[in-house]
């Protein structure tokens, strides 16, 4: 059985202040809830200050994203010693605003996925496709170079670490959400393509999210689906409440 995992990503949102109350607010709303991993990404500005907050407590805090390169003249960007230094659990990789707006390509996603692991934290790996990609039927090749591209010269015992998280481009911040089945089918899919590289018990035992607007309203026919293990969440994120309405629906 693979443990539900809900996890807010905060983007360029909230201040520090804000955040510091945010976390408080989620960390209230789910001390109670046992089943299921809540994680919480604020900004790179906020993380310490809610680290803070949630330290001994059952939401993990997880960062937005880091640089493969242990430090050096890379203005802009933190290393994996400071987030880990600050207690950080997880790291995501691979946002599709990151791909975006900020050059990611699997060659990064993959440093990026390399250097967390090394270090101990855990990869929040993002994959999904574009509307063009999958009206154009090349949804399965898009995902399959995203998953083969981040896991490169990652071994199964590592790779065993990490989670997945499918992100529909289409759906992000739009309102719009893939259908259960949309979702299901495609996180079948990207779980075949996780055996296909490490063989059955690594696929089987690999978290997969789905995000890209999950909300309390649509949480529970997603969660219901067999090979989605949990949501990465945007906007209903931002709010203790709205947070907590997806992780009733995982409990
Ligand atoms: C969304 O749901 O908008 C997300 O991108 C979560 O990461």
């Amino acid at each position: 059985m693979r443990q539900y995992i809900i996890a807010g990503n905060w983007k360029m949102n909230k201040t520090v202040s804000e955040s510091v109350q945010l976390a408080k607010d989620i960390v209230e709303a789910v001390k109670d809830v046992k089943k299921t991993e809540v994680v919480i990404a604020p900004t790179y500005l906020a993380a310490a200050k809610v680290a803070d907050v949630v330290k001994g407590t059952n939401v993990k805090l997880a960062i937005q994203d880091i640089h493969w390169k242990d430090q050096g003249a890379y203005t802009g960007k933190v290393s994996i010693d400071m987030v880990k230094e600050i207690g950080a659990e997880y790291v995501i990789i691979g946002h599709s605003e990151q791909r975006q707006y900020f050059h990611e390509t699997e060659e990064t996603v993959n440093l990026k996925v390399k250097k967390t692991l090394e270090a101990g934290l855990k990869p929040i790996i993002c994959i999904g496709e574009t509307l063009e990609q999958r009206n154009g039927g090349i949804l399965k090749e898009i995902l399959g170079l995203q998953i083969k591209g981040a896991f490169k010269d990652v071994s199964a015992e590592d790779a065993a670490k990490c989670v997945l998280a499918y992100e529909p481009v289409w759906a992000i911040g739009t309102g719009v959400t893939a259908t259960d089945e949309q979702a299901q089918d495609t996180q079948a899919y990207a779980r075949s393509v996780v055996k296909e590289i490490y063989g059955e018990a690594v696929a089987e035992g690999m978290r997969i999210q789905y995000g890209g607007s999950m909300k309390g309203a649509n949480a529970p026919g997603l969660l219901a689906q067999k090979d989605i293990d949990g949501g990465l969440i945007g906007g209903a994120g931002l709010k203790a409440d709205t947070f907590k309405a997806i992780i009733d629906a995982a409990e």
